[in-house]
Formats: structure tokens, C-alpha cells, sequence
């Protein structure tokens, strides 16, 4: 098949998933055109069968906010049109689905039929979404796309709770490639613990929603009873009074803020621990990245993160903000090796359920369903 994707290239969970699909869908022999405004940074480097698009908004004087939405429609039906595209794939709904629509509906203009799915991903949703100065349009949205998809149940069930929708809603989970564990690279560790210290992670954009000074504050008690370090990787609004917090909490000598990873797969490497205490969380991809490196997960019971971390085998969950319950579910997990190395092995065996190869084929059921082929 010929896929358009069209996603945010940037760090976040949502184009990373819709770059990984694009990826692997390439891999079996599907053509692949990502549609966006700057090289997604999980791309790399040139592969076959993936051909990428940018979308450039010119910065006539006349615009005080760049209409990047129409132009992304045209560059739709161009590529449309040029490649001979058999579907459309827009993950993330704003402003995604509404640009899909329209360049479904110019090319339906010009004879040409093509079917666009909308793969809603969450802040969409959950934050940005509903509010009311994107709500008529979503609706409308969610109801003209010829497939709606959600990465959780918990997704799709706030979907219908906020918006008047009966569109059908199909839940394919994120998922990841899950390959055999490596041995830890010590030299590597020891730069940054000392061999008997757990190390813990938070990798994020660090914006509110993540609630990373929860991460700080949990650490900050499991520090008092067990040295240990954290890595912080990402970056955010929230950055600055993050390192304020790591100061007034006396903790600068064990955290490591690292900045933005390209691979996060090298930090989680070294990880005992991986922490997500967001207020809302549609799925929680981070967390099943650590999984997938036999990391185990403290993290908060919001939105979709109970679909992937199972409290008590992978990790454990606690009400958002109880730092005290995070930390003392991190200090049982580290009370010994056996215990550890248990939540490792549950870790692991639960991200294969969510192997890429598993959850992948659905998207391709789908699109064949959608073309009756
Ligand atoms: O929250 C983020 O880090 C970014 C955001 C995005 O759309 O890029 O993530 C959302 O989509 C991810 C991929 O489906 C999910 O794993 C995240 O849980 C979801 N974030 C929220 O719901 C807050």
C-alpha cells in the first residue's frame, strides 16, 4: 500500500508511535510518505521505501499566526495526487484530522477517492481538545474521518465523555519493538552511580502535565533512605523550576538533568527504575519503553496507564501526587536483588505483549478493510 502519515515530527509520544509504524509498515514492503514540517527526529537516516514531505509555511508579512493547516492540506493532496496514495493516516487530531478532511474532500472534488484514519493520541483529547475553541471542529472531525483509532480504552471512553460523537472508536495500543536485553555497559553506569546505588529515570517534555517535581520529591525520600541517583532526560517549560526544587531539596549532587535524547534506549539502559507520576496520561509510551528494557515502573493510576503497568508485577501505581506511596513502593521493589530482578522480569514480559509485531498488523487490517481489499 501507499501511506501518507502525517504527524508531529518533534519529541512527543505520538509522533514517535506514528514514526515507528511508518518505519516498520516500510519494512514490509509498504510505501511510506511522512507529511510534516521538519524531519522527525526518530527518522534517521534514509531507508527504503520512506519518502518524507515537508510542509513549508511562507512568512508572508500579512500573517500574524502562519497558516500552517492549509498548507499542510495542500501539501496533502499533492502528495496525494503525485505518489498515488492509497490512504491517509493523521495521528494526533489537532490540526491533523481537520486538514485530512479537507484534502479528502478536495481530491473527492477532483475524482479521486481517499480515506483518511485519525489516530487520536491523547492531550488532544484530554487537554487541548476539549477546549471549547477547538471543540465544534474535533466533533466534526471525528465524525467525518473514514476511521477513528485510540491508543487506550481509557482514551476512547474520555473521548465519548467529551465530545458528542458516535463515531466507532478502535483502541490499538502503542507499541515497541521489544528485543533481547543487553548486558548493563558498566563503564557506562558507573559514570553516573556508584555501583551499589539504583539508579532512577524520568524521561518527559517536562511540561506540567508530566508532574516531574513529583518525580523529584519521591526521589528526594527514597534518597533519605537508600542513596541512589536520577536521571532526568527531556526538556520542558517546567525545566527551570525543576532545578530550582533539585536545589531547595538539597539534591543537585544526584540528579542529572541530561537534556533531550534522540535514543532513550542508552539512559533506560542503566536504569534500576523508571518514575511517571503525570496527571493524565492517555498511555504512557515512556513507561513501556522502560518495560521494554526490563525497567520497572512507579508510577500514577491516571488515564491509560493501568492498561500497561501492572501494580504489584511491573511496577506499582499510586494516586496522582502521593509521593509518599511512590516512594515507599520504590523502596520495596529495591529492598533486595530477588525483588528487583522479579520486577525486571515482569517489566519485560509484559512489554511483549505490546511488541510491535503484534500491534502493528491491526493498522494494516484496518487500512485493507477501509480499501476493501
Ligand atoms: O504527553 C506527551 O508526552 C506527548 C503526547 C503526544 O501526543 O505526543 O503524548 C500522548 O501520546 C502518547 C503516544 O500515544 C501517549 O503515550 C501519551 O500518554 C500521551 N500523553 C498524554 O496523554 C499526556
Amino acid at each position: 500500500m501507499n501511506i501518507g502519515i502525517v504527524l508531529y515530527p518533534t519529541y512527543g509520544g505520538s509522533g514517535v508511535v506514528a514514526t515507528e509504524l511508518g518505519k516498520y509498515l516500510a519494512k514490509k514492503g509498504h510505501k511510506i510518505h511522512f507529511i510534516t514540517y521538519s524531519q522527525p527526529v526518530r527518522l534517521g537516516s534514509f531507508r527504503e521505501n520512506i519518502t518524507y514531505h515537508e510542509v513549508t509555511v511562507s512568512d508572508y508579512p500579512l500573517f500574524d499566526y502562519e497558516p500552517y493547516e492549509t498548507v499542510l492540506a495542500s501539501k496533502m493532496v499533492d502528495v496525494a495526487k503525485h505518489e498515488n496514495l492509497d490512504i491517509l493516516h493523521v495521528h494526533y487530531a489537532i490540526p491533523h484530522a481537520s486538514a485530512a478532511f479537507m484534502a479528502r474532500e478536495i481530491l473527492k472534488s477532483q475524482g479521486i477517492s481517499i480515506p483518511f484514519v485519525t489516530t487520536l493520541h491523547g492531550t488532544d483529547i484530554t487537554l487541548v481538545g476539549k477546549d471549547p475553541s477547538f471543540e465544534p471542529v474535533i466533533t466534526f472531525c471525528l465524525n467525518q474521518s473514514d476511521a477513528v483509532t485510540s491508543v487506550s480504552e481509557s482514551l476512547k471512553n474520555d473521548t465519548y465523555k467529551h465530545f458528542k460523537t458516535e463515531c466507532d472508536i478502535q483502541v490499538i495500543p502503542n507499541f515497541i519493538p521489544v528485543n533481547r536485553l543487553k548486558p548493563i555497559d558498566l563503564e557506562v553506569r558507573r559514570r553516573f552511580a556508584k555501583d551499589e546505588e539504583p539508579i532512577f529515570c524520568h524521561i518527559s517534555n517536562f511540561r506540567k502535565v508530566k508532574r516531574v517535581q513529583d518525580v523529584l520529591k519521591m526521589f528526594g525520600l527514597v534518597n533519605d533512605q537508600k542513596k541512589s541517583q536520577l536521571l532526568l532526560a527531556g526538556d520542558g517549560p517546567e525545566r527551570y523550576s525543576l532545578e530550582v526544587l533539585c536545589r531547595e531539596l538539597d539534591l543537585c549532587d544526584r540528579v542529572t538533568f541530561i537534556g533531550k535524547v534522540r535514543d532513550t534506549q542508552h539512559v533506560l539502559e542503566m536504569a534500576d527504575i523508571f518514575v511517571l507520576p503525570s496527571e493524565t496520561e492517555s498511555f504512557g509510551l515512556a513507561a513501556l519503553e522502560a518495560m521494554a528494557q526490563g525497567v520497572p515502573v512507579i508510577s500514577s493510576n491516571t488515564g491509560g496507564i493501568p492498561e500497561v503497568n501492572v501494580h504489584g508485577e511491573t511496577g506499582f501505581m499510586s494516586e496522582v501526587g502521593d509521593v509518599e506511596d511512590m516512594a515507599k513502593n520504590a523502596l520495596y521493589i529495591l529492598k533486595d536483588e530477588e525483588t528487583l530482578n522479579q520486577f525486571k522480569r515482569g517489566a519485560y514480559e509484559r512489554a511483549k505483549d505490546f511488541d510491535i509485531g503484534k500491534v502493528v498488523c491491526q493498522y494494516e487490517v484496518l487500512y485493507s478493510k477501509l480499501l476493501n481489499l
